[in-house]
């Protein structure tokens, strides 16, 4: 990316710009040179995270929204963010023997790890000892881990909002152990009401709040039954066990479709090998959604994928029939499809605000019969439960 670009986004965005441009330029020792300048004019970890570390990254995914980066750009710049982390974390005075022990986690299949570091190194820097177990952990084994290791309290970090459909069981598992369990990360949103419907003991918006809350929240809490799952949980997790399969039938279904031909032309930045991702993500949410009894969720995943399309270009009638193709593929799920049904009337509304007529009429055909499914189960839907496609 010229630094021209760059400069611009600084006016907005205070990132040190010999540190945006080591990232960008994927160079280590180049961001480790402009790090050791933040750190010598007087500024302490905590600071050169929070004012250069994480807005950097925050601008990175704007880019890879906006079409702008890729996802291996992507990786590259993390690499190095992580690295810096890892050294500025270095400085810490190691922690006694005697101090409480955390364990800092990101969630299940979670691969955003930076964030669950950053609070990692937070906890070290406050005196905790702190077991750090990175992204994307295997459940069990971290059950095993707690049990092993009785921590003062386990935190976990989820950056996607498509990652909170599957945690409801880590959480009332490490409840029943009657350890407290935090909870943090763009995920959960800004309060702690998806939190809460997890079941975690608390959310907490910054590594300094979580810090804070060490403090005072009780050593061991109440030891949790295992709730009974509701309807919304059972929808979700039918949905998550099926998940590969639902987002294979939307990918494949787009692909299918009439426009996919104009856009298979059209697409330069070769945008269709993220469609696996971005469905995945979007079959993520609407589980999410369920467990959680948030109906944002739906609404904030709406704007995401209009955001990744119309950046690249693509035509947004393929917006409605992704919601669509979700939603033929829920029967017998009738919560998941009136979730899909909210999400589709938004997409309606905005493929008729602003797509040319032909495509429009398309589109809100296809939504109708999403709407109209989401409705509760037929018959053949009975059938089809626990049939993924
Ligand atoms: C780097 C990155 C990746 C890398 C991750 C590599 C790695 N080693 O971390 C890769 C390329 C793998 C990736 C993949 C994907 N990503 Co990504 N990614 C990012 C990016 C650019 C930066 C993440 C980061 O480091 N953030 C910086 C952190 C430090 O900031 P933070 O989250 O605000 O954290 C602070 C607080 O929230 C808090 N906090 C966080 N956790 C916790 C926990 C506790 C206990 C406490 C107390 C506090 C706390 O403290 C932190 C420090 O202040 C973000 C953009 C963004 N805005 O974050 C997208 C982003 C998170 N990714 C996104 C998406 C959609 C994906 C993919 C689904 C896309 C795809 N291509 O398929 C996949 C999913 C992979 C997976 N299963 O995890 C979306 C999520 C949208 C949403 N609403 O859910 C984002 C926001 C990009 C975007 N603008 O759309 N991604």
């Amino acid at each position: 990316m010229p630094l021209g670009t760059v400069v611009t986004v600084f006016e907005e965005r205070i990132v040190d710009a010999e540190y945006w441009q080591a990232l960008c330029d994927g160079d280590r020792h180049a961001s480790l040179a402009a790090v050791r300048r933040l750190r010598a004019s007087g500024l302490t970890a905590a600071q050169i995270v929070a004012d250069h570390v994480v807005p950097a990254q925050r601008l990175i995914g704007d880019l890879w929204l906006a079409g702008e980066w890729t996802v291996a750009e992507e990786h590259a710049a993390t690499a190095i963010s992580e690295g810096v982390v890892h050294w500025l974390g270095s400085f810490s005075d190691p922690p006694s023997s005697d101090r409480p022990l955390v364990l800092v986690s990101c969630l299940e299949k979670e691969q955003h790890a930076l964030p669950a570091l950053i609070v990692s190194e937070a906890l070290v820097e406050a005196g905790y000892r702190v077991n750090y177990l990175g992204g994307s952990p295997d459940p069990d084994d971290l059950v095993l881990q707690v049990v092993r290791l009785r921590p003062r309290a386990v935190l976990f970090s989820g950056s996607l909002t498509s990652s909170l459909g599957r945690q409801k069981r880590l959480m009332a598992q490490i409840g029943t152990l009657g350890l407290p369990v935090i909870v943090g990360g763009a995920g959960f949103g800004s309060d702690g009401s998806r939190a809460e419907a997890l079941g975690a003991t608390a959310w907490c918006a910054s590594p300094a709040h979580a810090v804070e809350l060490l403090r005072t929240l009780p050593e061991r809490t109440e030891r949790l039954r295992m709730p009974e799952p509701t309807m919304a949980d059972e929808e979700a997790a039918w949905i998550e066990e099926h998940r590969a399969q639902i987002a294979g039938y939307v990918v494949a279904g787009l692909r299918d479709a009439d426009h996919f031909s104009d856009e298979l032309a059209r697409s330069a930045r070769g945008w269709l090998a993220e469609l696996e991702g971005l469905a995945d993500h979007l079959v993520g949410c609407l589980s999410a959604a369920l467990v959680t009894g948030d109906e944002t969720i739906m609404v904030e995943a709406h704007s995401w994928l209009a955001q990744v399309l119309v950046a690249r270009d693509v035509d947004t009638v393929l917006l409605v029939e992704a919601w669509s193709l979700l939603a033929e593929s829920l029967r017998g799920h009738p919560l998941a499809r009136a979730a899909v049904a909210s999400a589709a009337s938004f997409a309606e509304q905005s493929v008729s605000d602003d797509a040319e007529p032909g495509a429009s009429g398309r589109g809100a055909a296809d939504t109708q019969r999403a709407s109209s499914s989401g409705s509760g189960p037929s018959d053949a839907d009975e059938d089809a439960r626990n049939d993924p496609v």
